[in-house]
């Protein structure tokens, strides 16, 4: 297939979209209306590079939702299901965002910025237009926007080096998913211990364009001897490290419970969310489906839809993301199956598209 992505404004470009294409990158996805990269010398070869060394992801696409105000802590309780009544400024929520039916929205990152401002960083659906939907039909006192935030995370075994020749020995004290004020240029940038690998690494909350590309430079430059490289979130490392994506692992039909989002579900008395009454039934009656690993004996495979998984002429659930793992040398899966059908001690030919694989059911993650 020879077609390309027309690109213009509504794409939004990010500060660093010029250096991405100097750089060579080899493909793009779309994620809250903007360009991804997706690969930049093929999907193995950044992972094994990704292993490795130390990679500079434009993940701009993480878009910030700030919500500020009065009622800001309100209205982002209001959202997610994880309790933020005691959220510490400095430290990063894995928070998902139900609506009234307890339905994934989203499955964000939120941090308490300043004591009256949130930042809600974002996966791919528009949580801005929802939470200004709340605030104006709960008659609310806050302001969402979307700032000029763009992330760049450094992401790798030898980002720790790296971040520490620009930002000095202070930035390797910072604990997971903790974040901090770091001086580069004269300007403070939030940067966060986090990102969406398990190698390691930082998320630097660009806001000021010019100084963001001048830093984005310098890891560049200061990174040579590391081998360092721009890069982007890989579908072989996530999946084997079991970072679930919205909108292929999950979507606004499954529930927390159901995606094994156990520990981040309340059912504290004093929080109130949309839809927790009915993720309170479930939690008390049990889920019916649930996230699984799938190993499966194939060498082969790339997903652009559910695949529906049969176990004879049964429908058991179906396939959301698969890649193959070096690491593993067969394919892996994450499906969504009957709660009936969750069985992590033996191996079954499972039918998926229309061919019998021996698969192995496994909990996620695949790597500890
Ligand atoms: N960083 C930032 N924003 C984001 C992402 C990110 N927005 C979109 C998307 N990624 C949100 N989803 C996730 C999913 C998993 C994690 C982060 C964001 C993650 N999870 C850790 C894990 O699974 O090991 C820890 C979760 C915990 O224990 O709290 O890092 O990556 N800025």
């Amino acid at each position: 297939m020879n077609s390309f992505i027309a690109k213009s404004a509504r794409l939004r470009s990010t500060p660093f979209s010029e250096r991405i294409d100097a750089y060579g990158v080899q493909s793009y996805t779309v994620y809250n209306h903007m360009l991804l990269p997706a690969s930049f010398k093929g999907v193995v070869e950044d992972y094994e590079h990704l292993k490795k060394n130390v990679q500079i992801w434009d993940v701009s696409v993480e878009r910030q939702v700030q919500v500020k105000g009065p009622d800001a802590s309100n209205l982002t309780q209001l959202m997610t299901c994880r309790d933020l009544s005691k959220a510490k400024d400095h430290i990063c929520y894995y928070a998902p965002i139900v609506d009234d039916k307890g339905k994934i929205l989203n499955d964000p990152l939120i941090m308490k910025v300043a004591s009256d401002t949130w930042w809600i960083s974002i996966s791919d659906t528009d949580v801005l237009l929802y939470a200004k939907g709340l605030a104006i039909g709960k008659n609310l006192d806050v302001e969402v926007t979307e700032p000029n935030v763009n992330p760049l995370a450094v992401q790798g075994p030898k980002s720790f080096d790296l971040m520490k020749r620009i930002f000095g020995e202070e930035i390797l004290k910072m604990k997971f998913f903790h974040f901090n004020r770091f001086l580069f240029a004269g300007h403070k940038f939030l940067i966060a211990r986090s990102g969406w690998s398990k190698q390691g690494g930082f998320e630097i909350y660009v806001d000021n364009d010019e100084k963001g590309l001048e830093l984005y430079d310098a890891l560049i430059q200061k990174g040579q001897d590391l081998n360092v490289r721009p890069g982007c979130p890989n579908l072989i490392e996530r999946i084997e490290g079991g970072l679930l994506s919205y909108g292929n692992d999950m979507d606004i039909h499954d529930t927390p419970l159901e995606c094994g989002l156990d520990a981040f579900v309340s059912f504290n008395p004093e929080i109130k969310y949309l839809g927790k009454t009915i993720l309170e039934k479930q939690h008390k009656e049990g889920v019916k489906r649930c996230l699984v690993g799938l190993k499966l004996k194939m060498d082969k495979i790339s997903i652009t839809r559910f695949i529906p998984i049969y176990s004879g002429s049964k429908k058991i659930g179906e396939l959301r993301s698969a890649c193959f793992s070096p690491a593993f040398q067969c394919c892996l899966g994450i499906a969504m199956v009957d709660i009936s059908e969750q069985n992590f001690s033996s191996t079954c030919n499972l039918s998926i598209d229309g061919r019998e694989i021996m698969t192995e059911m496994t909990k996620l993650p695949f790597i500890k």
